[in-house]
C-alpha cells in the first residue's frame, strides 16, 4: 500500500503541451491558493548547476477544480502547468500525426530509462521514453505535494529540507534544535545549494564547477525532516501500514534516487545497540527522547520526534560529454544521445522529497484521524493526537 486515503496521478511529457495532475481526498475547507503552490514550484526550480530549461520555464499551477472561493470543498483538485518550451516543440511532439516526423533518437543514454524503456515498449525512438521519463514530472508532484503541505501546516506539522552532500563536498554542520523547518527552508533556500553551512556551500559549487567543465553531473545527499507528527502514524500491526515502508516507496519513485535511510540509517550497522537506541525518559508531561537515532519512526510508526530521511541521488543521467552506447537500430557502437541537461539537481531534488514527504504524512495524518473537511479533522486530532 502506498497511499490510504488520497489518490493522486500526473500525466504529461516532458516537452508536451503542460503537465495535469489530480489530488483526490484532500478535506473540505482547507484555505489553499495558486500563490502558495508557485513559491514551492519556484523553490523546486532554483539550484546551482541547473541548466537552461529552467531559464525558460516559470512553472504556475493554475487550480482547475475542487477549490472555491480560496477553500477546498472536497472534490478532486485539478491542477494544470503549461510548459513554455512547447511553443519550440509543437512538430516533434503533435498529438496528431505530421507530414515530416521529428528524426528519430536512437542512442540510448546509459543510466537513463532510454534503452530499457524502448525495448519494453517496443519503439524505435527513444523520444517516447525520454519525454516521461524526464525529471519535468516532478513539477507536478510539488504542486501535488504543495497542497499538502498546507493540509500539513495546518494540523501543527511543518517540513524543511538541505542539502548534505554534493559529490564529496560534506556539510556537517548541525542544524540548531530552536530552528522551525520554516526557518530551516528560508535560511537554506538563500543558499544556491541548499546547504546551511557555509564552507561546505562553497565546495558544493566548486564541485558542480568542476564537472560542468568536464561536461559531467554529480550527484548527492539530501535530509527531509518532517516535526510535529504525533504517536502513532501508521502502524506496526501490517507490512502495507508501516509508515517508514510508505514513505520509502514515495521517496524511491522518484527517478534519480537512489537510497534513503532513517536517522542514524546506515551508520547504525557499525554501531553497538546501546549507542543507536534512543533512551527513553519523562519531562512530567510527556515522555522525552535525548537522541533521535530513529529518525522518528520506531515499529513502523511515528514516535512523535523530527522524521527525518537521508536520500541519495544520483548523478544525472544526460552528460554533455557523451559515454558509449548502441544505436537500438544499426547496432553501431556510438556515443549517447545528448540534450540539454543540469550538471546538478541535488537543490532541486530536496524540495521534491520535502513534497513526497508532505503526501505520505498528509495520507498517515487522514488515515488515523480522518474528517471531511479541515475542521472535522482538527477536533478528532484536538480529542486523540498524542504528543
Ligand atoms: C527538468 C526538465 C528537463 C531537464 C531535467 C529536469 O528539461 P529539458 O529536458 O527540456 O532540459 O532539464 O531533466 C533531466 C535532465 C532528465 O534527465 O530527466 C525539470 O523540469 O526539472
Amino acid at each position: 500500500m502506498y497511499l490510504t486515503r488520497i489518490k493522486y496521478l500526473t500525466a504529461g511529457e516532458s516537452h508536451g503541451k503542460g503537465l495535469l495532475g489530480i489530488l483526490e481526498g484532500i478535506p473540505a475547507g482547507l484555505s489553499i491558493t495558486e500563490e502558495e503552490i508557485e513559491h514551492q514550484l519556484k523553490r523546486r526550480q532554483m539550484g546551482y548547476g541547473r541548466g537552461g530549461r529552467m531559464k525558460i520555464e516559470k512553472d504556475f499551477a493554475e487550480i482547475y477544480s475542487g477549490v472555491r472561493y480560496g477553500k477546498t470543498i472536497g472534490s478532486p483538485i485539478g491542477l494544470l502547468i503549461q510548459n513554455n518550451d512547447w511553443v519550440n516543440w509543437t512538430e516533434k511532439m503533435s498529438v496528431t500525426p505530421v507530414k515530416n516526423e521529428a528524426e528519430k533518437i536512437t542512442l540510448p543514454r546509459p543510466g537513463h530509462a532510454d534503452l530499457a524503456g524502448a525495448m519494453k515498449y517496443g519503439f524505435d525512438d527513444i523520444r517516447n521514453v525520454i519525454e516521461r521519463s524526464s525529471a519535468r514530472e516532478t513539477t507536478m508532484r510539488v504542486a501535488i505535494g504543495a497542497v499538502c503541505k498546507k493540509f500539513l501546516s495546518e494540523v501543527g506539522v511543518e517540513i524543511g529540507s538541505r542539502v548534505v552532500q554534493i559529490s564529496k563536498a560534506t556539510d556537517e554542520s548541525q542544524i540548531p534544535s530552536d530552528k522551525s523547518m520554516t526557518d530551516l527552508n528560508n535560511t537554506v533556500d538563500k543558499s544556491p545549494v541548499r546547504a546551511w553551512g557555509k564552507d561546505a556551500e562553497i565546495e558544493m559549487m566548486l564541485a558542480i564547477d568542476d564537472a560542468r567543465k568536464k561536461g559531467n553531473s554529480v550527484g548527492g545527499i539530501f535530509e527531509v525532516i518532517a516535526t510535529g507528527c504525533p504517536y502513532g502514524l501508521g502502524s506496526y500491526v501490517d507490512a502495507d501500514r508501516k509508515l517508514h515502508a510508505r514513505i520509502a516507496k514515495a521517496i524511491m519513485s522518484v527517478n534519480a534516487f537512489k537510497g534513503i535511510e532513517f536517522g542514524s540509517g546506515f551508520g547504525q550497522a557499525e554501531s553497538f545497540g546501546s549507542d543507536v537506541h534512543d533512551e527513553i525518559g519523562f519531562d512530567g508531561n510527556r515522555f522525552t527522547r535525548p537522541t533521535n537515532h530513529a529518525g522518528g519512526i520506531e515499529g513502523g510508526m511515528s514516535n512523535a520526534q523530527p522524521i527525518t530521511i537521508r536520500v541519495a541521488m544520483k548523478p544525472i543521467p544526460t552528460l554533455a560529454k557523451q559515454l558509449q552506447s548502441v544505436d537500438l537500430n544499426t547496432k553501431e557502437n556510438k556515443l549517447a544521445f545528448k540534450e540539454r541537461t543540469d550538471s546538478c539537481a541535488v537543490p532541486a531534488a530536496s524540495i521534491i522529497g520535502e513534497h513526497m514527504m508532505g503526501i505520505i504524512l498528509t495520507d498517515a495524518i487522514l488515515e488515523k484521524f480522518g474528517g471531511d473537511s479541515m475542521n472535522e479533522v482538527k477536533s478528532h486530532m484536538e480529542i486523540s493526537a498524542k504528543y
